[in-house]
């Protein structure tokens, strides 16, 4: 096992990473920007380094900087979090030939599933079920790229092979669009991606999305986690994620999970990794894989029991998952929360100091946060500040104890989103389950 592992992330996440390493008996080295000096996360760190200014690509993106607070603290592997360098394959590359290791998959693999068409094109070819649409890259002859169109049926989707998370993606409703659209999304994609491939797909107009994790080894084992339910989301922002997804049957999740541990087996995946899936009409279709831990991965470990972040760690420094599938088993229900420091009208991020902080508990409650009583929350990051996470014996009781925890909340001085997620634990349709991932935007263009 590591002696040391520098956590190249921040918030939540740097805090949550280090707790594993604590349980595994590993020392911590925190890298943080000028505007996490005072941080819990840096302070609770066995070592920290300033790797530079507020702005991220000054310091959590920056890539030599990060290198450098390795090599002056001695540390042997590098956990890159969620978000940030997390799934740059350039970075898992200099991490490694400076000598470190890189807790997650091999750089060749993150560079596969970061090109959305070799992914999809991987999937095929393991026989995981994808959106229908053109066979790899789209031609750049007009006649071609008709008829792609014509044989899948309007509406389809254009999108970028550099996009990925909503990214570069453009919804095309009758031919009469078609090229010009194709024209428009490629330009975008070369100026945001440095890539102007595109790939074609028949547009799902109300699916659901649900995702898959996995986790392998070296020595090509790997077994799923189970699934999620992320449609509750807004501009591509999740907000609210379950697992186990309701009203999808036991068999059908089964079989998708299956498929994915066989794919993991044929490209020697590596580490923890998600599938992510649109779900129609009984019918499950990959879209993307993220080569990362995930924000929500707490409702998995919730209902498996198991440690994603020490199971990333153990695999990474060469142990064996010592688990095979028969070994995952599922318990109840969980759900999480994200709580944004955010303006409840517009969402516009609302930094500042946080006044007064209480955080709920009780039985089958987690609160997965770095923030403490006076705490400024800086202007540069992300907004998320807290994860609530609730388990339950079903869903019933996970909605019943997340309804409690959100009314015991308190965080005063800044805005947030918790007023939002009252009321969507309290909402018809969220507590029959099963909304698409259209369902909180029609919501709140109906308010
Ligand atoms: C789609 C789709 C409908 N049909 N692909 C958006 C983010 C990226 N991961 C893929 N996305 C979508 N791809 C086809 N063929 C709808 C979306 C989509 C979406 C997907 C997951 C979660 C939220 C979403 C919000 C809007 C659109």
């Amino acid at each position: 096992m590591f002696n040391k592992v520098l956590i190249a992330n921040r918030g939540e996440i740097a805090l949550r990473i280090q707790r594993a390493c604590r349980e595994l008996g590993i020392k911590t080295v925190a890298v943080y920007s000028q505007a996490d000096a005072d941080a819990k996360y840096v302070r609770l760190a066995d070592e920290s380094v300033c790797i530079g200014p507020p702005s991220s690509a000054d310091s959590y993106l920056n890539i030599p900087a990060i290198i450098s607070a390795a090599e002056v603290t001695n540390a042997e592997a590098i956990h890159p979090g969620y978000g940030f360098l997390s799934e740059n394959a350039d970075f898992a590359e200099r991490a490694q030939q400076s000598g470190y290791v890189f807790i997650g998959p091999k750089p060749e693999t993150i560079r596969l599933m970061g090109d959305k068409i070799s992914a999809k094109i991987e999937m095929v070819d393991s026989n995981v079920p994808v959106v229908k649409g053109s066979k790899g890259v789209l031609p750049d002859d007009s006649k071609l790229v008709m008829a792609t169109a014509e044989e899948l049926g309007y509406p389809v989707l254009i999108k970028a092979a550099g996009g990925g998370g909503g990214r570069g993606m453009r919804v095309v409703e009758r031919g009469a669009d078609l090229i010009s659209s194709v024209a428009m999304t490629r330009q975008e994609a070369e100026s945001a991606f440095g890539n102007g491939a595109l790939y074609m797909e028949k547009y799902l107009a109300n699916p659901r999305h649900i995702e898959i994790q996995v986790m392998a080894d070296c020595v090509n084992n790997a077994v799923s986690l189970g699934d999620r339910d992320c449609s509750m989301q807004r501009r591509h922002q999740k907000i609210i994620e379950e697992a186990t997804a309701p009203l999808v049957s036991t068999d059908a999740k089964q079989m998708i999970g299956q498929k994915c541990v066989d794919a993991c087996k044929k490209m020697g995946y590596i580490g923890a990794g998600t599938f992510e899936f649109l779900f129609e009409d009984g019918e499950f279709y990959f879209i993307e894989m993220n080569t990362r831990l995930q924000v929500e991965h707490p409702v998995t470990e919730m209902i498996t029991g198991q440690d994603l972040v020490k199971l990333q760690i153990k695999v990474a420094a060469g142990e064996k998952l010592g688990l095979l599938q028969k070994d995952i088993g599922f318990n109840g229900h969980a759900i999480e929360c994200r709580i944004n420091a955010e303006n409840a009208k517009n969402f516009r991020p609302c930094p500042g100091q946080i006044t007064e902080w209480h955080a709920p508990g009780g039985p089958g409650i987690r609160v997965d946060s770095h923030v403490y009583n006076n705490y400024f929350v800086p202007p540069y990051y992300d907004s998320m500040i807290a994860k609530i996470i609730a388990h339950g014996k079903d869903r019933g009781e996970a909605i019943s104890r997340m309804q409690i925890a959100l009314s015991e909340m308190v965080i005063e001085g800044i805005d947030t989103n918790i007023e939002l997620h009252r009321e969507l634990l309290g909402d018809g349709n969220f507590l029959s389950g099963g909304t698409s991932i259209h369902y909180l935007e029609k919501k709140l263009g109906r308010a």
